[in-house]
């Protein structure tokens, strides 16, 4: 069964034109003029782009005494509904535990999940079993790394393991991710403001400045860059660290930083909000930041220094929030984000003229596979890649609303923001899981998309750079004046 695209505008990174597509067996096979199949979707009025892949989610994950609520089930649907047709999560391994363990945990937990998804491996211990074990990660199509500057006591990596790390990394063909904030300044200020009976949300983002964030993505940037390795710097969120960002890439560095949809459009006057659980569903790190940076974010994706935008969708309850009351150090962190991160950074960047649709579909798509190393079986709109798709109608409204949210949680930190664009269809390898409008996802449709190490960039930097090689001896040690 051939199913074809018609009427519509094809839009993709780099070019915006007519065309209908044609799909069988879950792929693309042709794009063209006047193409006939079996199924026609009618995309007249809407434009034709490849479905959104969202590089950070957390889905099911066990954290701060508690699991985020939304699983590969719900939080793949609300990824469908929104139009992201790959998701990328993480598996975390507990300190001391084999990463392979890890990983079968979120084979198990992915069984149900309705869109394709890959994951990243989190590095939150280190010796030579860790060493040993990222090589077989690799083989299983897992290419990237994380490792929390943040976290003290739980997650929390030093420089010295993530050097070791970032430098087997560069071995493996494998690119570094970071959460950049310095773990042990966020400890000690947080002490600080509950000791001095500063106990509620707002002091959250007291105790995680901008500088924590800046401080250590250029410290990750420098560290990468000694071990030979790229870079790719999770949810940037303030001016700071897209300085560092920046003029690492005009040093002819390959780092690579991601702004989240949160952060790009809600700021820190939420914490001020007078209603304690309003606060506490939106306690994240990084915190939401002052328009200044919000400003400096948007920059970053109109000139390409930032090149993603995600999500870090880690959905927690009013319920869960609450495990915090009296102590903001307990309130799990995270917001939801996957359902709403398209039609959002369509309505708040390209309707407002902040980007265009390529730069779009770059940020939320292309850039993504390309850097992540599934370029272009996903994040592209060409003959051979999968049809993951999405037919977005530029004149659709809504206003968003927990009460008609896909995700499972009871709020929603976008509530009450009128977007225009939607998507009427959304196309995971050719199935319609929505159909003008109506979600029909499948759970257990998707698959796990393999991720070979040794993309281009990661090859051309070790080869490149190895400053870790042994140095040539030039002297015996002993003063040549003989003293
Ligand atoms: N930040 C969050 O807010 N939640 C999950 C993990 C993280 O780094
Ligand atoms: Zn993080
Ligand atoms: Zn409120
Ligand atoms: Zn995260």
């Amino acid at each position: 069964m051939r199913k074809v695209i018609k009427n519509g505008t094809i839009v993709t990174a780099d070019l915006t034109y007519k065309a209908d597509v044609l799909i069988e067996e879950g792929k693309i096979c042709a794009i063209g003029p006047d193409l006939s199949g079996d199924e026609v979707i009618d995309a007249a009025g809407c434009y034709i782009m490849p479905g959104g892949i969202d590089p950070h989610t957390h889905l099911e994950m066990p954290f701060m005494g508690t699991y985020s609520s939304d699983d590969f089930a719900s939080g793949t649907k609300a990824a469908l509904a929104g139009g992201t047709t790959m998701v990328v999560d993480f598996a975390l391994p507990n300190p001391g535990q084999s990463l392979l363990d890890a990983l079968k945990v979120w084979d198990n937990k992915s069984a149900q999940a309705a869109c394709d998804y890959s994951f990243h491996m989190a590095i939150t211990w280190w010796d030579e079993q860790v060493f040993d074990e990222m090589k077989a990660v690799t083989e299983r199509g897992i290419n990237t790394f994380k490792h929390f500057m943040a976290y003290k006591g739980s997650l929390m990596v030093n420089d010295d393991e993530m050097f070791s790390s970032f430098k087997r990394c560069a071995e493996l063909g494998a690119t570094p991710l970071v959460h950049a904030e310095n773990g042990d300044l966020v400890a000690e200020m947080s002490a600080k403001l509950l000791a001095e009976g500063n106990t509620g949300p707002e002091a959250h983002a007291y105790s995680r400045p901008a500088q924590v964030e800046g401080e250590a993505t250029n410290r990750a940037i420098m560290i990468a860059d000694m071990a030979g390795a790229p870079l790719y710097v999770v949810h940037t969120s303030c001016e700071e660290s897209h300085e560092a960002i920046r003029r690492a890439k005009m040093n002819g560095k390959r780092v690579w930083g991601e702004p989240l949809i949160q952060h790009l459009v809600l700021d820190e006057s939420e914490y001020a909000h007078p209603d304690w659980d309003h606060a506490a569903r939106r306690v994240m790190s990084p915190p939401f930041r002052d328009k200044k940076h919000q400003d400096s974010l948007w920059a970053g994706l109109a000139s390409g220094t930032l090149s993603c935008v995600a999500t870090d969708h880690c959905a927690f309850t009013t319920e869960q929030k609450r495990y915090g009351i009296g102590d903001f150090t307990k309130i799990p962190n995270g917001t939801g984000g996957l359902e709403d991160r398209l039609p959002v950074l369509w309505s708040k960047g390209v309707n407002t003229g902040r980007i265009t649709m390529n730069e779009f579909v770059a940020v939320t798509s292309t850039n993504i596979a390309k850097v992540l190393n599934c370029y272009p079986q996903k994040g592209a709109v060409l003959v051979g890649a999968d049809a993951d798709l999405v037919v977005w109608d530029p004149e659709a409204t809504k206003t968003i609303a927990a009460d008609t949210q896909v995700s499972a949680i009871d709020y929603n930190v976008f509530e009450g923001i009128e977007v225009k664009g939607l998507p009427k269809y959304v196309l995971t390898r050719g199935f319609v899981a929505v159909d003008q409008g109506r979600l029909q996802a499948q759970e257990g449709h998707g698959q796990f998309v393999a991720r070979d190490p040794n993309g281009t960039v990661n090859t051309a930097l070790s080869k490149w750079k190895d400053l870790t090689a042994p140095r040539p001896v030039v002297r015996s040690g002993i003063p040549a004046s003989g003293v």
